[in-house]
């Protein structure tokens, strides 16, 4: 197993369009090995192969209090079953340091496939459905800061391009 190197805002790589995962093989069972460990290392509650450079329709999540539940979703898909919404402070893995209030749906039903292809459906509240809508914005390029204002967005944008700078 090995730990990913997790991309971080403003890297361009983290705005690409995921694609359809069709084949379920040895390397994605391979792949989503090393994205729990990376999660679990990063003490991350989820994870999409968009922010490990890999433009796969894939997501992992662990919202369990022990870390030992790990969920995987494969081309997944959402419904919103409740225009009822709820706000998190959101944080995420490629925006590190920085948490913000966002509001999404509360309750959503996912369809989804496992790492052996096969379909099966799931409905999610509170903050297992918002870190699934954050997780399936990561696959369309999106990123919780996206939701907040220009301004706020661009604060962050610099603090964390300084720091990729000091660090390049
Ligand atoms: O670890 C994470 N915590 C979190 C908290 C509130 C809402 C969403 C998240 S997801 C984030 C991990 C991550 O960046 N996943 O993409
Ligand atoms: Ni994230």
């Amino acid at each position: 197993m090995s730990i990913l190197q997790i991309l971080e805002f403003p890297d361009p790589r983290l705005r690409k369009i995921a694609e359809p995962v069709s084949v379920f093989d040895e390397k994605l069972e391979v792949l989503i090995e090393d994205m729990l460990e990376t999660m679990y290392e990063a003490e991350g509650i989820g994870l999409a192969a968009t922010q490990v450079d890999v433009h796969k329709r894939l997501l992992i999540i662990d919202v369990s209090e022990n870390r030992d539940s790990p969920q995987v979703f494969i081309n997944p898909e959402i419904k919103i079953l409740e225009d009822e919404l709820s706000e998190y402070d959101e944080g995420c893995l490629s925006v590190p340091g920085f948490y913000e209030t966002v509001s999404r749906p509360r309750m959503v039903k996912i369809t989804a496939q496992d790492a052996k292809g096969e379909k099966f459906e799931q409905t999610a509240e509170d903050i297992l459905a918002t870190c699934i809508q954050h997780e399936i914005d990561h696959l369309d390029g999106k990123l919780f800061v996206d939701y907040l204002s220009i301004l706020k967005r661009q604060r962050i944008r610099s603090k964390l391009q300084k720091e990729l700078n000091k660090s390049a």
